[in-house]
């Protein structure tokens, strides 16, 4: 065991959505799922001795204990089951936590990391992707830079991600913390939606069709696929029993201005939505100032430019 270690780790955003587990305890998702992984906001955690028997936990400078029994869980995959003691671990995300905006997915694979190095379990990449989504099934795909596939089998795998000049525009319609929790929704949306297994079905396809779109270079087939997508997760969540709303009023009139912008060739933009309000737009960097005054004429709220991390869950202190 070492004195203190400190990783990092990237948000992600799915362009190919996750939304149910086949396999519960083993956190295996019913259809592939595609990211990118984004430099815009990250999770910093550090483990250290203490030297109090005591383990504490500090989530953005303040003791979590809700927080703190989900991560002493997760930290007994690395000791062998043995609760964890003489341990401080500070954790700071620098974006709003539990707003949509993949807190936990930075979170858990940058504590996977930190774990694997501070405990020196020496777990290939392979083992602490099998870990790293039991703390949260997204924070697999926070475990590698840039484009990522997770497969239904539970392995995750780079895809090339031929767009460099690619940005996200996240519109932060709002930063609080959701009423619903992801975890509990996506399983409602399978044991109550009616047409659950017609998304998994579309999901499948849409996996295969966007990597055939990365593979052809074409922007406009990735962006559409990734649209599509993200409004089907949405009709799933809307029509669980009973139903969830994670968009409001104002996110959905900011999707049909940005669908109608593109149609009418302002610019060429393509939303994706995830457990919250907020609206993510797909974009290339010649759009950015089209699209700053179309935000600004149109009043969306306050745009948040991100562009591709190129370097994944690491360590950080050495
Ligand atoms: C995703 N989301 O692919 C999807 C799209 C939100 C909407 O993965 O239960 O926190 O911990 O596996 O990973 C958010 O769900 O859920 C998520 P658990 P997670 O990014």
């Amino acid at each position: 065991m070492r004195k203190q270690s400190t990783a990092r780790a990237p948000i992600n955003i799915a362009l190919i959505k996750y939304w149910g587990k086949r396999d519960e305890q083993l956190v295996l998702p019913y259809n592939p799922s595609i990211s990118l992984s984004l430099d815009v906001f990250e999770t910093k955690t550090t483990m250290m001795d203490s030297p109090n028997e005591a383990f504490t936990f500090h989530l953005n400078g303040q003791p979590n204990e809700a927080m703190k029994q989900k991560v002493s869980r997760f930290l007994q995959h690395f000791t062998k089951g043995v609760y964890p003691t003489h341990l401080h671990v500070e954790t700071f995300n620098s974006g709003p936590t539990a707003a949509g905006l993949a807190s936990s997915a930075s979170g858990f694979a940058a504590l996977a990391v930190c774990a694997n190095h501070y405990y020196q379990t020496g777990f290939t990449l392979e083992e602490l992707a099998s870990i790293t989504r039991l703390g949260s099934g997204s924070a697999i795909r926070s475990l590698l830079p840039g484009c990522v596939l997770w497969n239904t089998n539970g392995t995750i795998e780079s895809l090339p991600f031929p767009f460099p000049e690619v940005y996200m525009a996240i519109l932060v319609v709002n930063a609080f913390e959701k009423k619903i929790g992801s975890t509990e929704a996506m399983k409602s949306s399978v044991h109550t939606c009616p047409h659950y297994l017609d998304f998994v079905k579309q999901s499948h396809q849409d996996a295969v069709m966007f990597q055939q779109a990365l593979m052809n270079r074409d922007l406009q087939a990735v962006g559409l696929l990734a649209e599509q997508n993200a409004l089907a997760m949405h009709q799933v969540i809307n029509s669980s029993i009973p139903p969830v709303h994670y968009l409001t009023e104002e996110s959905y009139r900011i999707i049909h201005l940005i669908q109608e912008a593109r149609n009418s060739k302002l610019f060429e933009g393509y939303c994706t939505m995830d457990a919250g309000p907020n609206v993510k737009v797909l974009m290339t960097v010649q759009d950015k100032s089209k699209f700053e005054e179309f935000a600004k004429t149109h009043h969306f709220p306050a745009v948040l430019w991100s562009g591709i991390d190129h370097v994944g869950a690491v360590i950080v202190n050495e």
